[in-house]
């Protein structure tokens, strides 16, 4: 049978496709591939469409971008080859730096990774001289200098660990796109997009543009009436209950 073009798993297995060609070239870990089926149950669950507690954590996010001086995206290897496009999209639409921070750090992936930015025209930071988030021992430990060293805003996705954690110890705001509402990110994160990323971006997109319009008083007071706990909690009961 025929999947419908717009039907969600028609776009589940284009996004698996997308990942299985990523990690054919080299620029998806092979930990990536066991990292998108964990964010595709959590999508299931989830009734693979934006919950509303998505929508009011997307708001939130993009209010942080338009009030940051330095915001800067994180990407790695499986959001490189799930959304480049989108991610660009987004950059420009703050605008904001891109940095390659990979917890599977080579520098052959790092090339690719510049290279998949590169087809958009976008140069990104990340791929050379680096510096070090004080007390992160993985390899994500490696920042740059004009990037995530120096951003007041980060913005990271598809990954779980430590890093929020010192990123904040640091001083800087972190926006995280995680379907897992448990995870070590999504707890430790200012604000948390408990969403697909491939729908949380062009959203993000979106509401940044209109947060611009609306000003930076709008998006200060957007900001003074989250409460990233509690969306995590109702998210997180929302794929109890099964009512996504
Ligand atoms: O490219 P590298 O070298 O940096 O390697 C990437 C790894 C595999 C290390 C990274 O993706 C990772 O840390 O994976 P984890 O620990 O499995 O965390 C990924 C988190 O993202 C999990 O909580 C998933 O549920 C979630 N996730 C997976 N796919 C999506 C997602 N969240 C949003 N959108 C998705 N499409």
């Amino acid at each position: 049978m025929k999947i419908p073009k717009n039907h969600p798993r028609r776009k589940s297995l284009e996004e698996r496709a997308r990942l299985e060609r990523g990690f054919e070239k080299g620029v998806v870990a092979k930990a990536g591939l066991i990292a998108h089926g964990r964010g595709e149950a959590f999508d299931y669950l989830l009734g693979e469409c934006t919950v509303p507690e998505a929508k009011k954590q997307v708001e939130a996010a993009a209010a942080m971008l338009v009030l940051a001086k330095r915001p800067v995206i994180s990407v790695n290897g499986n959001t490189t080859a799930l959304c480049a496009k989108e991610i660009v999209e987004l950059a420009k639409a703050i605008p904001a730096e891109i940095e390659v921070n990979l917890f599977y750090r080579t520098k052959k992936r790092l090339r690719l990774i510049e290279k998949e930015f590169g087809k958009f025209g976008v140069k990104i930071l990340g791929t050379r001289r680096t510096q070090k988030v004080p007390g992160l021992r993985s390899m994500r430990q490696h920042v740059d200098p004009r990037g995530i060293w120096a951003a007041d805003v980060v913005l990271v996705m598809l990954e779980d660990g430590d890093r929020t954690e010192f990123l904040r110890r640091m001083g800087k705001k972190v926006i995280a796109v995680d379907l897992n509402p448990l995870s070590r990110t999504a707890r430790k994160a200012d604000v948390t997009i408990v969403d697909n990323v491939t729908r949380a971006l062009p959203a993000l997109a979106k509401n940044v543009k209109r947060m611009k319009v609306l000003g930076l008083r709008v998006a200060q007071e957007t900001l003074n009436k989250y409460n990233n706990e509690d969306l995590l909690h109702k998210a997180w009961m929302r794929i109890r209950k099964g009512t996504g």
